[in-house]
């Protein structure tokens, strides 16, 4: 019986980006009121984390990170009514508390608790339920999934079907979710129409998956990794295109294939040269542009505005735009009835203790997705 008590197990704790994860013996307190102590089964190794250990992403450090997990509740503190010790649950960096501005508002979903875009690292008491030798370990988007136990608040918790297979739902806490609802939600991406989408790592290729479904009839998938593009063409890539093979610009590329450019464009990979590339690929009178990716800290985005005032939009979201408490059980029920196949996007599995392998993977462009399995 752990409730209560202070749990010692085994975390990867970032001490500092240049370096590889350091397994270590890390304290984890018990929860306290709204908050969720949850035992991790499995974990996906998303690009953001990559982004923070290659320093394109700042977060307070030292850190345990990882967010894309799924796991089950070891105990709530106090107040908590949305689950209780035992439940199936998914870690979301998105909280939806159901009371603030964004969430009142029928269609936003980046809720005001979220420690996303300005991460401080911490519970919202300012305080940290991680200890390490001594010193406190700060938390990665009020999430933390590289450790055998976490603390969450109740509002970053998705409750899953107790028939839910972790070792995949996994990739509902974040990489599928965020792409698949770009084109779902977002982009809102219309049968017959012409898609490009920009990165074909986990996220790309889970707009992809999202395009195929809403009956885009052509998918260009663009990415400088060869065996991205190919693996693309299953999931429902029509054209591929790696921009290392052209020598004009390849929003040019994708203009002449259209016609007109895309009628939708999106950008998963992070960098600001292909936000604009993405945004220039789309129809300049009708075309809708989404920015998925998480650019380096403090980069601005600049185009001509003259791209905007013939017809574009521009837009982006975090998590595909679901409301997550709200809507991503409804992709858990989806996933269920087998209208979703996540087991394109799995290409590695690993043992938890083996996480820098999996971040070697994930550089070196060999995995779409690794599963960590705890
Ligand atoms: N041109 C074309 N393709 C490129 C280029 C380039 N210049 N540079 C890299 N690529 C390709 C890579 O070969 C790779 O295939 C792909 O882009 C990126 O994929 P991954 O696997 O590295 O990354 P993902 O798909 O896991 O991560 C997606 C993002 C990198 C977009 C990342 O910013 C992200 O996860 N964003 C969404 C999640 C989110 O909102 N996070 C914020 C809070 S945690
Ligand atoms: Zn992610
Ligand atoms: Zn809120």
């Amino acid at each position: 019986e752990t409730t209560g008590k202070v749990i010692t197990c085994k975390a990867a704790v970032t001490w500092t980006i240049d370096a590889p994860m350091s397994i270590e013996d890390v304290e984890v307190d018990p929860p306290k009121a709204g908050e969720v102590r949850i035992k991790i089964i499995s974990s996906g190794i998303c690009g953001s984390d990559n982004h923070v250990l290659e320093g394109d992403f700042k977060v307070p450090l030292p850190v345990i990170l990882g967010h894309e997990g799924a796991g089950i509740v070891e105990s709530i503190g106090e107040g908590v009514s949305s689950v209780k010790p035992g439940d199936k649950v998914l870690t979301v960096f998105l909280p939806q508390c159901r009371k603030c501005d964004s969430c009142l508002h029928a269609k936003g979903n980046c809720c005001l608790k979220e420690d996303v875009r300005h991460p401080v690292g911490l519970m919202l008491d300012g305080t940290s339920r991680f200890t390490c030798r001594g010193r406190k370990l700060h938390n990665a988007f009020g999430t933390s999934t590289f450790t055998e136990y976490t603390v969450m608040h109740e509002i970053s918790v998705v409750k899953l079907d107790e028939a839910a297979p972790l070792e995949k739902v996994c990739l509902l806490a974040c990489g599928f979710t965020t792409g698949y609802g770009s084109a779902i939600n977002k982009a809102r991406v219309t049968p017959g129409s012409t898609c490009v989408v920009f990165g074909l790592g986990g996220v790309g290729s889970s707009v992809v998956l999202g395009c195929k479904a809403a009956g885009a009839a052509r998918i260009i998938g663009i990415d400088i990794n060869e065996e991205k593009l190919a693996r693309a063409k299953a999931l429902g890539v029509t054209d591929c295109l790696n921009p290392r093979n052209f020598k004009k610009p390849i929003q040019q590329v994708v203009v002449e294939m259209t016609g007109f450019g895309a009628d939708f464009s999106f950008e998963a990979i992070g960098t600001i040269d292909t936000m604009v590339a993405a945004l220039e690929s789309c129809n300049s009178s009708y075309g809708v542009c989404v920015i998925i990716g998480v650019a380096p800290e403090k980069s601005q985005l600049a185009f001509n505005p003259m791209q905007l005032l013939s017809g574009r939009t521009l837009k982006g979201c975090f998590l595909g735009d679901f409301k997550t408490r709200d809507h991503v059980p409804l992709l858990v029920d989806d996933y269920m009835k087998n209208k979703i196949n996540l087991d394109p996007l799995i290409t590695h599995r690993l043992p938890f203790l083996k996480v820098n392998e999996g971040f070697d993977l994930l550089r070196s462009g060999k995995s779409v997705r690794c599963v960590l399995s705890f």
